[in-house]
Protein backbone atom coordinates (compact mmCIF):
# COMPACT_ATOMS: atom_id res chain seq x y z
CA UNK A 1 0.00 0.00 0.00
CA UNK A 2 1.17 3.73 -0.98
CA UNK A 3 1.13 6.48 2.09
CA UNK A 4 -2.10 7.58 1.44
CA UNK A 5 -4.23 7.57 4.93
CA UNK A 6 -6.91 5.06 5.23
CA UNK A 7 -10.85 5.51 5.44
CA UNK A 8 -13.26 3.22 6.10
CA UNK A 9 -17.01 3.43 6.61
CA UNK A 10 -20.22 1.36 5.67
CA UNK A 11 -24.50 1.36 5.54
CA UNK A 12 -26.06 -1.17 6.83
CA UNK A 13 -28.85 -2.60 3.99
CA UNK A 14 -31.45 -2.37 6.99
CA UNK A 15 -33.63 -0.90 3.77
CA UNK A 16 -33.27 1.50 1.24
CA UNK A 17 -30.88 4.05 2.16
CA UNK A 18 -32.67 7.39 2.29
CA UNK A 19 -31.52 11.16 1.54
CA UNK A 20 -30.42 10.79 4.83
CA UNK A 21 -27.46 8.33 4.42
CA UNK A 22 -26.47 10.03 0.86
CA UNK A 23 -25.65 13.13 1.97
CA UNK A 24 -24.87 12.59 5.44
CA UNK A 25 -22.55 9.42 4.27
CA UNK A 26 -22.30 7.88 0.71
CA UNK A 27 -22.25 11.47 -1.33
CA UNK A 28 -19.27 12.61 0.99
CA UNK A 29 -17.13 8.87 0.11
CA UNK A 30 -17.08 9.60 -3.35
CA UNK A 31 -15.15 12.81 -3.06
CA UNK A 32 -12.50 10.77 -0.73
CA UNK A 33 -11.53 8.18 -3.14
CA UNK A 34 -8.60 9.86 -5.10
CA UNK A 35 -7.39 11.13 -1.80
CA UNK A 36 -7.19 7.91 0.84
CA UNK A 37 -7.07 4.42 0.00
CA UNK A 38 -10.91 3.97 0.43
CA UNK A 39 -12.74 0.94 2.13
CA UNK A 40 -16.49 0.66 2.45
CA UNK A 41 -18.39 -2.13 2.93
CA UNK A 42 -22.18 -3.32 2.96
CA UNK A 43 -22.81 -3.52 6.65
CA UNK A 44 -25.03 -7.13 6.44
CA UNK A 45 -24.29 -8.35 9.78
CA UNK A 46 -25.02 -5.17 11.90
CA UNK A 47 -28.68 -5.53 10.04
CA UNK A 48 -29.50 -8.79 12.25
CA UNK A 49 -29.76 -6.83 15.09
CA UNK A 50 -32.97 -6.08 14.01
CA UNK A 51 -35.57 -9.09 12.75
CA UNK A 52 -34.97 -8.86 9.01
CA UNK A 53 -36.72 -10.90 5.99
CA UNK A 54 -33.51 -13.14 4.95
CA UNK A 55 -34.79 -12.84 0.91
CA UNK A 56 -35.03 -8.97 1.23
CA UNK A 57 -31.82 -9.03 3.19
CA UNK A 58 -30.14 -10.59 0.52
CA UNK A 59 -31.63 -8.32 -1.88
CA UNK A 60 -30.88 -5.42 -0.60
CA UNK A 61 -27.01 -5.76 -0.03
CA UNK A 62 -27.12 -6.36 -4.17
CA UNK A 63 -29.13 -3.24 -4.48
CA UNK A 64 -26.94 -1.49 -2.09
CA UNK A 65 -23.34 -2.35 -4.12
CA UNK A 66 -25.25 -1.16 -7.32
CA UNK A 67 -26.14 2.28 -5.41
CA UNK A 68 -22.40 2.74 -4.23
CA UNK A 69 -21.21 2.48 -7.79
CA UNK A 70 -24.27 4.50 -8.87
CA UNK A 71 -23.50 7.09 -6.60
CA UNK A 72 -20.01 7.47 -7.72
CA UNK A 73 -17.92 5.26 -6.20
CA UNK A 74 -15.19 3.28 -8.42
CA UNK A 75 -14.43 0.12 -7.40
CA UNK A 76 -10.64 0.16 -9.35
CA UNK A 77 -10.24 2.74 -6.90
CA UNK A 78 -11.87 1.60 -3.73
CA UNK A 79 -12.62 -1.71 -1.67
CA UNK A 80 -15.99 -2.37 -1.86
CA UNK A 81 -17.15 -5.55 0.15
CA UNK A 82 -19.83 -7.38 1.95
CA UNK A 83 -19.11 -7.51 5.95
CA UNK A 84 -20.20 -11.32 6.16
CA UNK A 85 -17.72 -12.48 3.38
CA UNK A 86 -14.92 -11.40 5.53
CA UNK A 87 -15.22 -13.80 8.44
CA UNK A 88 -12.41 -11.62 10.76
CA UNK A 89 -15.55 -8.91 11.67
CA UNK A 90 -17.17 -11.50 13.78
CA UNK A 91 -13.81 -12.97 15.34
CA UNK A 92 -11.72 -9.76 16.38
CA UNK A 93 -15.55 -9.27 17.84
CA UNK A 94 -15.70 -11.43 20.03
CA UNK A 95 -11.60 -10.47 21.38
CA UNK A 96 -12.84 -6.58 21.37
CA UNK A 97 -16.21 -7.85 23.67
CA UNK A 98 -14.03 -9.20 25.99
CA UNK A 99 -12.50 -6.13 26.79
CA UNK A 100 -15.69 -3.83 26.43
CA UNK A 101 -17.93 -3.48 29.72
CA UNK A 102 -21.71 -3.81 28.95
CA UNK A 103 -21.97 -0.12 31.05
CA UNK A 104 -20.62 1.75 28.34
CA UNK A 105 -22.81 -0.30 25.71
CA UNK A 106 -25.68 -0.04 27.43
CA UNK A 107 -25.56 4.16 27.89
CA UNK A 108 -25.28 4.35 24.13
CA UNK A 109 -28.07 6.52 22.53
CA UNK A 110 -28.86 4.06 19.64
CA UNK A 111 -29.14 1.11 21.88
CA UNK A 112 -31.78 3.13 23.77
CA UNK A 113 -33.56 4.01 20.92
CA UNK A 114 -33.68 0.65 18.62
CA UNK A 115 -34.39 -0.98 22.28
CA UNK A 116 -37.49 0.93 22.38
CA UNK A 117 -38.73 0.51 18.95
CA UNK A 118 -38.16 -3.32 19.12
CA UNK A 119 -39.02 -3.83 22.53
CA UNK A 120 -40.20 -7.13 21.56
CA UNK A 121 -36.41 -7.80 20.19
CA UNK A 122 -34.09 -6.65 22.69
CA UNK A 123 -30.87 -8.71 21.85
CA UNK A 124 -27.62 -8.65 22.45
CA UNK A 125 -26.91 -7.95 19.16
CA UNK A 126 -27.96 -4.88 19.60
CA UNK A 127 -26.12 -3.99 22.74
CA UNK A 128 -23.05 -5.33 20.76
CA UNK A 129 -23.79 -3.41 17.61
CA UNK A 130 -20.85 -0.54 18.53
CA UNK A 131 -18.57 -3.48 18.58
CA UNK A 132 -18.81 -4.69 15.79
CA UNK A 133 -18.12 -1.39 14.09
CA UNK A 134 -15.28 -0.55 15.85
CA UNK A 135 -14.20 -3.95 14.40
CA UNK A 136 -14.79 -3.10 11.19
CA UNK A 137 -12.79 0.31 11.23
CA UNK A 138 -9.92 -1.40 13.46
CA UNK A 139 -9.17 -4.29 11.23
CA UNK A 140 -8.51 -1.75 8.13
CA UNK A 141 -6.66 0.20 10.61
CA UNK A 142 -8.36 3.21 9.35
CA UNK A 143 -7.58 6.77 10.26
CA UNK A 144 -10.55 8.46 9.15
CA UNK A 145 -14.57 7.27 9.69
CA UNK A 146 -16.85 9.51 7.80
CA UNK A 147 -20.19 9.09 9.54
CA UNK A 148 -23.16 11.01 10.25
CA UNK A 149 -23.26 12.81 13.38
CA UNK A 150 -25.75 9.97 15.41
CA UNK A 151 -22.78 7.12 14.74
CA UNK A 152 -20.10 9.69 16.44
CA UNK A 153 -21.00 7.77 19.98
CA UNK A 154 -20.41 4.59 18.23
CA UNK A 155 -16.55 5.87 17.25
CA UNK A 156 -15.54 7.12 20.34
CA UNK A 157 -16.40 2.87 21.73
CA UNK A 158 -14.15 2.17 18.34
CA UNK A 159 -11.20 5.08 19.51
CA UNK A 160 -12.24 3.71 23.33
CA UNK A 161 -11.10 -0.15 22.88
CA UNK A 162 -8.25 0.63 20.34
CA UNK A 163 -7.03 2.47 22.98
CA UNK A 164 -7.47 0.45 25.72
CA UNK A 165 -6.55 -3.06 23.50
CA UNK A 166 -3.25 -1.03 22.86
CA UNK A 167 -2.59 -0.06 26.52
CA UNK A 168 -3.26 -3.55 27.79
CA UNK A 169 -0.91 -5.46 25.18
CA UNK A 170 1.25 -3.11 22.79
CA UNK A 171 0.54 -0.79 20.56
CA UNK A 172 -1.52 -2.73 17.84
CA UNK A 173 -4.60 -0.60 16.24
CA UNK A 174 -4.85 2.77 14.50
CA UNK A 175 -6.88 4.91 17.05
CA UNK A 176 -9.32 6.49 14.29
CA UNK A 177 -10.57 9.62 13.98
CA UNK A 178 -14.19 10.18 13.02
CA UNK A 179 -15.08 12.48 9.93
CA UNK A 180 -18.32 14.58 10.58
CA UNK A 181 -19.99 16.60 7.43
CA UNK A 182 -20.52 20.09 8.26
CA UNK A 183 -23.54 20.48 6.61
CA UNK A 184 -26.00 17.30 6.62
CA UNK A 185 -24.63 15.73 9.15
CA UNK A 186 -28.06 14.71 10.17
CA UNK A 187 -31.00 14.88 8.11
CA UNK A 188 -34.55 14.97 9.87
CA UNK A 189 -37.48 13.44 9.51
CA UNK A 190 -40.00 15.13 7.78
CA UNK A 191 -42.68 14.15 9.73
CA UNK A 192 -41.05 14.34 13.18
CA UNK A 193 -38.02 16.77 12.21
CA UNK A 194 -36.66 16.11 16.10
CA UNK A 195 -35.97 12.97 15.03
CA UNK A 196 -33.25 11.67 12.69
CA UNK A 197 -34.34 10.56 9.72
CA UNK A 198 -34.19 6.68 9.06
CA UNK A 199 -34.55 4.65 6.32
CA UNK A 200 -36.32 1.77 8.49
CA UNK A 201 -39.08 4.28 10.32
CA UNK A 202 -42.08 2.54 9.92
CA UNK A 203 -43.62 6.06 8.84
CA UNK A 204 -43.23 6.09 4.97
CA UNK A 205 -43.90 9.84 4.74
CA UNK A 206 -40.84 10.19 7.27
CA UNK A 207 -38.03 9.51 4.71
CA UNK A 208 -37.51 9.88 1.06
CA UNK A 209 -35.76 6.75 -0.22
CA UNK A 210 -33.18 6.74 -2.83
CA UNK A 211 -35.69 4.81 -4.86
CA UNK A 212 -38.55 6.85 -4.82
CA UNK A 213 -39.78 8.38 -7.83
CA UNK A 214 -40.20 12.33 -8.37
CA UNK A 215 -44.09 12.23 -7.65
CA UNK A 216 -43.82 10.17 -4.25
CA UNK A 217 -40.69 12.73 -3.38
CA UNK A 218 -42.40 15.92 -4.24
CA UNK A 219 -45.83 14.59 -2.41
CA UNK A 220 -43.79 13.71 0.63
CA UNK A 221 -41.95 17.21 0.99
CA UNK A 222 -45.62 18.67 0.23
CA UNK A 223 -46.70 16.97 3.59
CA UNK A 224 -43.63 17.82 5.62
CA UNK A 225 -44.55 19.06 8.87
CA UNK A 226 -43.47 22.79 9.40
CA UNK A 227 -44.29 25.56 12.15
CA UNK A 228 -47.07 27.65 10.63
CA UNK A 229 -45.52 31.09 10.52
CA UNK A 230 -44.70 30.21 6.78
CA UNK A 231 -41.21 32.44 6.80
CA UNK A 232 -38.41 30.26 5.19
CA UNK A 233 -35.86 31.33 8.28
CA UNK A 234 -32.88 29.13 8.96
CA UNK A 235 -33.60 28.46 12.98
CA UNK A 236 -33.03 24.99 14.27
CA UNK A 237 -33.95 25.57 17.61
CA UNK A 238 -37.62 27.40 16.80
CA UNK A 239 -37.78 26.22 13.33
CA UNK A 240 -36.71 22.71 13.03
CA UNK A 241 -38.66 21.23 10.42
CA UNK A 242 -38.09 24.44 7.69
CA UNK A 243 -34.49 24.15 8.87
CA UNK A 244 -34.17 20.80 7.89
CA UNK A 245 -35.77 21.44 4.58
CA UNK A 246 -33.43 24.40 3.59
CA UNK A 247 -30.74 22.11 4.57
CA UNK A 248 -31.53 19.69 2.29
CA UNK A 249 -32.49 22.40 -0.82
CA UNK A 250 -28.71 23.52 0.33
CA UNK A 251 -27.28 20.18 0.04
CA UNK A 252 -28.88 19.44 -3.25
CA UNK A 253 -28.78 22.70 -4.95
CA UNK A 254 -24.88 23.74 -3.76
CA UNK A 255 -26.69 27.30 -2.66
CA UNK A 256 -25.81 28.94 0.74
CA UNK A 257 -28.45 29.02 3.54
CA UNK A 258 -28.43 32.48 2.98
CA UNK A 259 -29.03 32.79 -0.34
CA UNK A 260 -31.82 30.49 0.15
CA UNK A 261 -33.48 32.49 2.85
CA UNK A 262 -32.95 35.66 0.51
CA UNK A 263 -34.27 33.38 -2.48
CA UNK A 264 -37.53 32.58 -0.95
CA UNK A 265 -38.27 35.65 1.31
CA UNK A 266 -41.58 36.61 -0.46
CA UNK A 267 -42.70 33.25 -1.01
CA UNK A 268 -44.48 30.99 1.61
CA UNK A 269 -43.98 27.00 3.03
CA UNK A 270 -45.70 25.62 -0.38
CA UNK A 271 -43.51 27.49 -3.01
CA UNK A 272 -40.59 26.08 -1.03
CA UNK A 273 -41.48 22.69 -0.72
CA UNK A 274 -42.26 22.28 -3.76
CA UNK A 275 -38.74 23.87 -5.49
CA UNK A 276 -36.80 21.33 -2.38
CA UNK A 277 -38.99 18.43 -4.18
CA UNK A 278 -38.41 19.03 -7.59
CA UNK A 279 -33.97 19.67 -6.64
CA UNK A 280 -33.87 16.34 -4.57
CA UNK A 281 -36.16 14.44 -7.18
CA UNK A 282 -33.85 15.95 -10.30
CA UNK A 283 -30.21 15.03 -8.41
CA UNK A 284 -31.90 11.50 -7.47
CA UNK A 285 -33.53 10.47 -10.41
CA UNK A 286 -29.27 9.70 -12.82
CA UNK A 287 -28.74 7.60 -9.46
CA UNK A 288 -31.72 5.59 -9.87
CA UNK A 289 -31.53 5.28 -12.97
CA UNK A 290 -27.84 4.24 -13.37
CA UNK A 291 -28.77 2.13 -9.70
CA UNK A 292 -31.32 -0.31 -12.17
CA UNK A 293 -29.11 -0.82 -15.08
CA UNK A 294 -26.34 -1.79 -12.91
CA UNK A 295 -28.47 -3.87 -11.20
CA UNK A 296 -29.42 -5.54 -14.87
CA UNK A 297 -25.96 -6.26 -14.92
CA UNK A 298 -25.83 -9.25 -11.52
CA UNK A 299 -22.66 -11.10 -12.94
CA UNK A 300 -20.86 -7.72 -12.99
CA UNK A 301 -22.09 -6.89 -9.40
CA UNK A 302 -21.10 -10.50 -8.36
CA UNK A 303 -17.86 -10.53 -9.13
CA UNK A 304 -17.16 -6.63 -8.10
CA UNK A 305 -18.26 -8.44 -4.26
CA UNK A 306 -15.80 -11.47 -5.18
CA UNK A 307 -13.10 -8.81 -6.14
CA UNK A 308 -13.54 -6.47 -2.89
CA UNK A 309 -13.62 -9.76 -0.48
CA UNK A 310 -10.45 -10.89 -1.83
CA UNK A 311 -8.58 -7.40 -1.38
CA UNK A 312 -10.21 -6.89 2.28
CA UNK A 313 -10.14 -10.37 3.85
CA UNK A 314 -6.20 -9.93 2.69
CA UNK A 315 -5.80 -7.30 4.94
CA UNK A 316 -8.36 -8.38 8.17
CA UNK A 317 -6.81 -11.21 8.04
CA UNK A 318 -3.30 -9.97 8.73
CA UNK A 319 -4.74 -7.46 11.68
CA UNK A 320 -6.43 -10.39 13.39
CA UNK A 321 -3.39 -12.45 13.40
CA UNK A 322 -1.17 -10.24 14.90
CA UNK A 323 -4.47 -9.66 17.45
CA UNK A 324 -4.49 -13.39 18.01
CA UNK A 325 -0.88 -13.57 18.87
CA UNK A 326 -1.05 -10.58 21.05
CA UNK A 327 -3.35 -12.10 23.59
CA UNK A 328 -1.91 -15.45 23.94
CA UNK A 329 -3.62 -17.71 20.78
CA UNK A 330 -1.89 -20.31 19.52
CA UNK A 331 -1.46 -19.71 15.54
CA UNK A 332 -2.16 -23.14 13.40
CA UNK A 333 0.76 -23.88 11.05
N1 LIG B 1 -30.48 11.08 8.94
C1 LIG B 1 -29.18 11.02 8.69
N2 LIG B 1 -28.49 12.13 8.43
C2 LIG B 1 -27.15 12.08 8.15
N3 LIG B 1 -26.46 10.91 8.11
C3 LIG B 1 -27.12 9.77 8.36
N4 LIG B 1 -26.75 8.49 8.40
C4 LIG B 1 -27.81 7.72 8.70
N5 LIG B 1 -28.91 8.48 8.85
C5 LIG B 1 -28.51 9.76 8.67
C6 LIG B 1 -25.40 8.03 8.14
O1 LIG B 1 -25.48 6.99 7.17
C7 LIG B 1 -24.42 6.07 7.42
C8 LIG B 1 -24.92 4.68 7.37
O2 LIG B 1 -25.86 4.42 8.35
P1 LIG B 1 -26.28 2.93 8.66
O3 LIG B 1 -27.16 2.42 7.63
O4 LIG B 1 -25.07 2.09 8.89
O5 LIG B 1 -26.96 3.04 10.04
P2 LIG B 1 -27.88 4.11 10.66
O6 LIG B 1 -27.08 5.31 11.05
O7 LIG B 1 -28.64 3.42 11.74
O8 LIG B 1 -28.84 4.54 9.45
P3 LIG B 1 -30.42 4.46 9.39
O9 LIG B 1 -30.84 4.94 8.05
O10 LIG B 1 -31.02 5.13 10.58
O11 LIG B 1 -30.65 2.89 9.45
P4 LIG B 1 -31.62 2.09 10.35
O12 LIG B 1 -32.98 2.68 10.11
O13 LIG B 1 -31.51 0.67 9.92
O14 LIG B 1 -31.15 2.28 11.77
C9 LIG B 1 -23.77 6.45 8.74
O15 LIG B 1 -22.59 7.15 8.45
C10 LIG B 1 -24.78 7.37 9.35
O16 LIG B 1 -24.16 8.32 10.18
Amino acid sequence: MDDKKIMFSAVQPSGIPTIGNYVGAIKNWVDFQDEFNCIFSIADLHTLTVKQEPSELRARSLELLALYIACGLDPEKCILFVQSHVHEHAELTWILNTITYPGELSRMTQFKDKSARHAENVNMGLMDYPVLMASDILLYNAHLVPVGADQKQHLEIARDLAIRFNNRYSPTFVVPEPYIPKVGAKVMSLSDPTKKMSKSDDNLNGFISMNDDTDTIIRKFKRAVTDSDNKIVYDVENKAGISNLMTIYSLFTGLSLESIENEFSDKGYGDFKLKVGEAVASGLKPITDKKNDLLKNKDYLIKVMADGREKASRIAMRTLKKVYRKVGLVLPE
